[in-house]
């Protein structure tokens, strides 16, 4: 990040110089002539705007998706797409209460861990009440609680070279277990949660149970529900038919569904 902001600063405190510079000794007219220059003029101008235009795209990546109150909670938070992951595994899963479930977390980390819902519970939790968009064109409020998805790469110590995270599902849609992937700027986004609880509740299973990402400043396909593995990886080339999702190695939804 610092490489971005960095030349901004400077082009600001050289402009700055300049104009200093340029009151206090008029005799330094030279300045303003090199600086009057059309090309020069443009350049700067140029390295200006890209350093403001890369500047407003960070802002707004981190910028936090609205929160509501929970007046605004909707009466019923609408399930879709998988409801009921299939198979013996999950519902022995399910009939346990989800004692055994783990999440993975492997790929480019230091340390790779296995985490169940006890130690997910014992991490530090957030809870946030959002609005859930889904390209389908429906919209639901909820208030969801669970851990930082950072915390959980911060105790895996994500590696230098590690470009997205992906999300494994336990339930499978036609040909594939589900998936999902996110850069490391949502994935280290404040409202980034893997949520265990909706509505002050244990996270019902046709919403996800037993975890479930909230990535607030995407859309709804891109929470990823029944998670029980998360890999940081360098690239998506090797994920799928390598467009980091299920939806947008199927259909033409887009890898980056920011909103
Ligand atoms: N594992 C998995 N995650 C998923 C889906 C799915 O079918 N399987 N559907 C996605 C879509 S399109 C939406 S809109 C939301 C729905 O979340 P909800 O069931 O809590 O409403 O989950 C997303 N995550
Ligand atoms: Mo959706």
């Amino acid at each position: 990040m610092s490489d971005i902001i960095l030349p901004r600063r400077e082009l600001i405190a050289r402009a700055g110089g300049l104009v200093a510079a340029a009151g206090a000794l008029p005799l330094l007219a030279g300045c303003d002539v090199i600086n009057d220059a059309p090309a020069v003029r443009k350049i700067l101008s140029m390295g200006e705007e890209m350093n403001r235009a890369s500047q407003r795209a960070l802002i707004d990546r981190n910028a936090l998706a609205r929160e509501f109150s929970r007046a605004d909670l909707s009466p019923y938070f609408r399930p879709n797409g998988t409801r009921l992951p299939a198979g013996a595994d999950y519902a022995a899963h399910a009939a346990s209460g989800f004692a055994e479930w783990r999440v993975k977390v492997s790929g480019l980390v230091a340390r790779p861990l296995s985490l169940s819902l006890a130690d997910i519970r014992a991490m530090e939790q957030r809870t946030q009440i959002t609005r859930h968009d889904c390209v389908e064109g429906w919209s639901a409020i909820g208030q969801w609680t669970g851990v930082q998805l950072d915390r959980i790469l911060e105790a895996a110590g994500v590696r230098d070279g590690a470009r997205y995270i992906v999300f494994r599902c336990a339930d499978r849609i036609g040909d594939a277990l589900y998936y999902e992937s996110c850069d490391m700027i949502d994935a280290r986004h404040p409202q980034t949660i893997l949520a265990w609880a909706l509505n002050g509740a244990v996270l019902p299973i046709a919403n996800g149970a037993p975890l479930r990402l909230r990535i607030e400043r995407q859309l709804g396909y891109k929470h990823a529900k029944y998670v029980n593995a998360i890999e940081a990886v360098a690239s998506l080339d090797g994920i799928g038919a390598g467009k980091g999702g299920y939806w947008e190695d199927r259909v033409d939804y887009e890898w980056y569904a920011g909103i």
